[in-house]
């Protein structure tokens, strides 16, 4: 089955969201496979945000990502990268939908509290920066009898 990376940011962990963060995508039906506090090093942010490392919005993103402890995630269901950018919400908080976690958590998008894989290979990609196979578990998900057809 699908699985993706997500992130829930520095500034969610100091607010007191996590609770509530993995509470939605538990409630979604995801399988948590993946789970760990750990701080991001600026290497770990260089891989991660490959792409943007020549944006001019780099270095803030650089010092917000390795602010403070995230909580890194893999998660796992049958369209798990679309659920999961679906529940996060658009990056830029002032456009993300309410219901969304950035539409309801978050009002900047330096500040949007949690992130989410964006493709099956980007998602493989980054959980292979997160975590070692040993810490993404596979096991027996009794839900997905009752969430799938
Ligand atoms: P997403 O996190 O929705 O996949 P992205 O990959 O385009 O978005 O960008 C990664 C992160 O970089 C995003 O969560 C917040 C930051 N970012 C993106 N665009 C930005 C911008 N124009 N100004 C400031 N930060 C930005
Ligand atoms: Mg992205």
């Amino acid at each position: 089955m699908e699985k993706t990376f997500a992130m829930i940011k520095p500034d969610a962990v100091q607010r007191g969201l996590v609770g509530e963060i993995l509470r939605r995508y538990e409630q979604k039906g995801l399988r948590i496979a993946g789970l760990k506090i750990m701080n991001v090093t600026e290497e770990l942010a260089r891989k991660h945000y490959a792409e943007h490392v020549n944006k001019p919005f780099f270095p803030g993103l650089l010092e917000y990502i390795t602010s403070g402890p995230v909580v890194a995630l893999v998660l796992e269901g049958k369209n798990a990268v679309a659920e999961v950018r679906k529940m996060n919400g658009a990056t830029n908080p002032l456009e993300a939908a309410c219901g969304t976690i950035r539409g309801d958590f978050a009002q900047e998008v330096g500040r949007n509290v949690v992130h989410g894989s964006d493709s099956v290979e980007s998602a493989a990609n980054e959980i292979a920066i997160y975590f070692t196979a040993e810490e993404v578990l596979s096991f027996d998900y009794l839900p997905n009898t009752w969430l799938y057809e």
